[in-house]
């Protein structure tokens, strides 16, 4: 059975969901997504998604055409449609179709779009062992010109990141922000460890304010680990005890090695693996 996209309160079969090529979401990176896991039937914060996504509207002043609540309820319905309970929910909101030119005034509709589909993970062993990254050169957005907490449909600086990561071999790859500082990886916020405290940027330094992240920063909390939230440099990260990575899709994945150097003894620390597996007990439903 073919998967169904959600379009506007109806259902397409997955081959036949498709969008103008006159939308402004394809003309111009155009609208706002979120990205969210299911875990047993439940998405994980699914309000704080819903509400991320009406303030990530709101800045680029685009009105979705329903309630929080019904699209709430959309992603419920669509996740039940395709029989998932373990799964990724890709929610996206375009301008719509319009002209030929960057008038927003002169599209018809905005677009509402939920895609559901089956996890993929990554492998067990970057969990064992962690991730190598590299910092790339491409920055993240300066905030000035895109505030980095809108999660907009324009990510093509994150894509040349990510590139760059990939062509080194490596999954993620770190951006710093306009003053040199870190900011976070290409879709996941970034943690160290020094002298037992949890240091991570804070969200001025033009970051994504990511849902794992802050599930992350009130896990420590409940476990009385101290937690920081100020400018980090890349040599911090090379002198840490421990770095990890936190996203909707990878949770809390451990980093050992940035840009060759090796973070704390090369292996995934004990405070990582404490909150990777308080943050997988959450997810899951069971604290
Ligand atoms: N930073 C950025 C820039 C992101 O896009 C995160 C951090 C983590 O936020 P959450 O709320 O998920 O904890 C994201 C997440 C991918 C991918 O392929 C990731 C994201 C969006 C699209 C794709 O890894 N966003």
């Amino acid at each position: 059975m073919s998967l169904k996209v959600y379009i506007n309160g109806q259902y397409f079969d997955k081959e036949d969901a498709k969008i103008s090529v006159y939308d402004h979401g394809l003309l111009y990176g155009d609208g706002v997504f979120e990205g969210m896991r299911s875990y047993g039937g439940v998405v994980f914060r699914l309000e704080e998604h819903i509400d991320r996504l009406w303030k990530s509207a709101r800045a680029i002043l685009l009105d979705i055409p329903v309630t929080p609540a019904d699209l709430a309820q959309a992603v419920n319905d669509t996740l039940a449609e395709n029989n998932l309970s373990d799964g990724y929910i890709r929610l996206i909101v375009t301008r719509g179709a319009g002209t030929l030119g960057l008038d927003p005034n002169r599209t018809s509709n905005p677009q509402v779009i939920i895609i559901t589909d089956k996890i993929t993970l990554y492998p067990d062993e970057y969990y064992e062992n962690g991730l190598e990254i590299i910092t790339a050169s491409t920055i993240r957005n300066h905030p000035a010109a895109l505030s980095p907490r809108i999660k907009s449909l324009n990510y093509l600086n994150n894509v040349l990141a990510k590139i760059e990561g990939l062509k080194a071999g490596c999954i993620e790859a770190l951006m710093l922000n306009h003053k040199g500082e870190v900011a976070e990886c290409t879709g996941d916020n970034v943690f160290i460890v020094q002298q037992g405290t949890l240091l991570t940027p804070a969200i001025d330094a033009g970051i994504l304010q990511g849902i794992t992240r802050e599930a992350v920063i009130e896990l420590a909390k409940d476990h009385s680990i101290p937690v920081r939230e100020i400018p980090l440099t890349r040599h911090d990260i090379f002198i840490a005890e421990e770095c990890f990575l936190t996203g909707s899709a990878a949770e809390v994945v451990p980093v050992v090695k940035l840009d060759d150097r090796v973070i704390g003894d090369g292996t995934p620390g004990p405070i990582t693996r404490k909150l990777k597996e308080q943050f997988g007990r959450l997810a899951r439903g069971k604290r």
